[in-house]
């Protein structure tokens, strides 16, 4: 095994054990019949390129990499609604299998570019042969619309190595507030549904308590 493979072992071991993880809450969900704040989940380890990269950009050195660079493990968590992040986050703070030690909130501080979503950091306690290692672990909540647009953008990002011409960055910013009004389109037309579904509800018992006094 080369000194890079050994490197980013726990930090697979990470991804992996967290996917079951995390893939598990929504699960949960799906067993209980409600709702599920959690659509689809993600991971993956860094490529040994881009961490090279990333340090080089952000005079990080490789000494340095396991506690300056946060986010070598990567796990993503998509959800249909905005509030839902914030159950998310609310569940990700109840768990007792690892530590937050970070919380990013790039929904209420965008970031320049128009990038939207929740980061925490946390501590992930890896067990190997040789004892227990902490790994750091970045887990970012978001969207599916705030994922559309970091996923477009990410792809963009790389075809014009970070350096866009002004008017695509234009375009792409007014993209990303296009996608955050999707998303609040969205949340009101579920608050109307479930106040459509809370009368509905109230109707159907008056109805019954009607029937039963006739
Ligand atoms: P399930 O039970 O549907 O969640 P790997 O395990 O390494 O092969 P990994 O890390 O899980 O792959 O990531 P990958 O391949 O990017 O996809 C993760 C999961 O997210 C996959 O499901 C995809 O089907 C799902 N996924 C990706 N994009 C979307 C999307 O736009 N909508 C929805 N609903 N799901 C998506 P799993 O893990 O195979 O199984
Ligand atoms: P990958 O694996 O290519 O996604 P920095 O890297 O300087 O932005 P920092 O301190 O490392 O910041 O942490 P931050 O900003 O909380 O998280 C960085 C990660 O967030 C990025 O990882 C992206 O995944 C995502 N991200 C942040 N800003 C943007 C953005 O403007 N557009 C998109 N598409 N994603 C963003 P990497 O390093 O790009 O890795």
């Amino acid at each position: 095994m080369n000194h890079w493979d050994q490197f980013l072992a726990p930090y697979k071991q990470a991804v992996d054990e967290l996917k079951v993880k995390l893939k598990g809450m929504r699960r949960e969900y799906e067993f209980s019949d409600t709702h599920s704040p959690i659509e689809f989940v993600t991971g993956r380890v860094k490529p040994m390129a881009s961490i090279l990269d990333k340090a080089n950009q952000k005079n990080i050195k490789l000494e340095a990499l396991e506690t300056e660079m946060q986010d070598i493990a990567g796990l993503r968590m998509m959800c249909q609604f905005v509030d839902d992040i914030y159950v998310v986050i609310e569940r990700l703070r109840a768990r007792n299998d690892f530590r937050i030690i970070e919380e990013r909130d790039y929904i209420s501080h965008k970031k320049p570019s128009g990038y939207r979503s929740f980061h925490v950091v946390i501590e992930y306690p890896v067990q190997t042969i040789q004892g227990e290692k902490k790994i750091l672990v970045e887990i970012q909540i978001r969207t599916l619309s705030m994922n559309f647009w970091a996923t477009i953008e990410h792809s963009l990002n790389y075809k014009y190595k970070g350096q866009f011409p002004e008017e695509i960055r234009l375009r792409l910013k007014r993209a990303a507030e296009a996608a955050f009004r999707l998303d609040e389109e969205m949340s009101l037309i579920r608050e109307e549904i479930q106040e459509a579904q809370a009368l509905f509800t109230k109707k159907k018992e008056n109805d019954k308590r009607s029937q039963k006094k006739d």
